[in-house]
């Protein structure tokens, strides 16, 4: 199956700020304003959402791999829409956040399937955060990762403040945060911040063979992990138990259940639907 790059409203019009394919049940969305380092612009606010709706209709999709052309993953706000004319009244972030980058975090995370980010590049402010917001993170060894905001008297968002301490530890956090230190990929590795870096070389392959095995692979069970992990750092043992129960007994009435053992017993590799 081949969805090519379409806008909301005409299906033969490409994407102005991103790039966005479905083929073979991986849905690629690339951030696609390399001279910039794909800085979010309002205008690419509105093709993410337009993508992230396609992901969420389009039937098969399996998986979502999350890239950026050029040099930079992405560098975060694009700061030239934020400078403050004067006698103007400055942009309320409040409000920005709420209708542009918290739904995009909490859209990955509530998809029911793995969604993969490869780091091709610096990886800055609210950049940086929804690299951290892939399920599995893959990044470049020149890659980079900047909690930029405190060089700008912002604090870290689009989830950096609820991701780092759970990654890294508060420590380091507050560091990162504050400090606004870069990281490079070796060390985001190091610090449990990311799954993996690879060599620069090996991303693009590296991410596509990744997202190939994911897409063949038991997509409930993967939706259902999602589940169980991110709830894991708010419950108590007990709760978290009961939750193991409750998603475990969706994942054994599952097709692909019966598939993987089937498989196991007649010695055969699963062939799994994602039912
Ligand atoms: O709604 C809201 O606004 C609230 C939400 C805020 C979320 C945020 O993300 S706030 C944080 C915003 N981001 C930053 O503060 C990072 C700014 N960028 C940088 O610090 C550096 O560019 C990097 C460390 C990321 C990379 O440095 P370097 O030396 O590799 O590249 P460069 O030369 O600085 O950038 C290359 C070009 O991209 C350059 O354009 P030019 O001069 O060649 O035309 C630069 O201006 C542009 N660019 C990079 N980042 C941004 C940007 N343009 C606009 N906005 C950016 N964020």
């Amino acid at each position: 199956m081949r969805v090519s790059a379409t806008t909301p409203k005409d299906e033969h019009m490409p994407f102005e700020t991103i790039l966005f394919d479905i083929a073979d049940s991986v849905a690629t969305l690339t951030l696609n304003r390399p001279d910039k380092l794909n800085a979010f612009t309002a205008g690419m606010h509105v093709e993410l959402r337009e993508a992230m709706d396609r992901v969420r209709q389009t039937k098969g999709v399996r998986v979502l791999l999350i890239t950026g052309a050029g040099r930079g993953f992405c560098a975060g706000q694009d700061l030239s829409e934020r400078a403050v004319a004067e006698g103007r009244a400055p942009v309320d972030f409040g409000s920005t956040l709420e209708a542009n980058y918290n739904p995009l975090i909490r859209g990955l995370r509530e998809l029911p399937f793995p969604v993969i980010c490869a780091v091709n590049g610096v990886a800055a402010g609210a950049g940086c955060n929804l690299a951290l917001a892939g399920d599995i993170v893959l990044a470049a060894r020149s890659a980079s990762f900047i909690q930029a905001f405190s060089r700008i008297g912002l604090i870290p968002d689009a989830g950096g403040t609820w991701i780092l301490p759970r990654t890294v530890g508060l420590a380091r956090a507050m560091a990162l945060a504050m400090l606004a230190d870069k990281v490079s990929a070796e060390q985001a590795q190091a610090s449990g911040m990311i799954w993996k870096c690879v060599d620069d070389a090996q991303l693009a392959t590296e991410a596509q063979q990744l997202c190939r095995m994911l897409a063949q692979g038991p997509t409930k069970a993967y939706g259902l992990m999602k589940q169980a992990l991110y709830a894991s750092s708010e419950n108590g043992l007990a709760e978290q138990l009961a939750l193991e129960a409750r998603l475990q007994r969706d994942a054994g009435k599952s097709h692909d259940f019966q598939e993987g053992v089937m498989a196991f017993l007649e010695k055969r590799p699963a062939k799994f639907t994602g039912a």
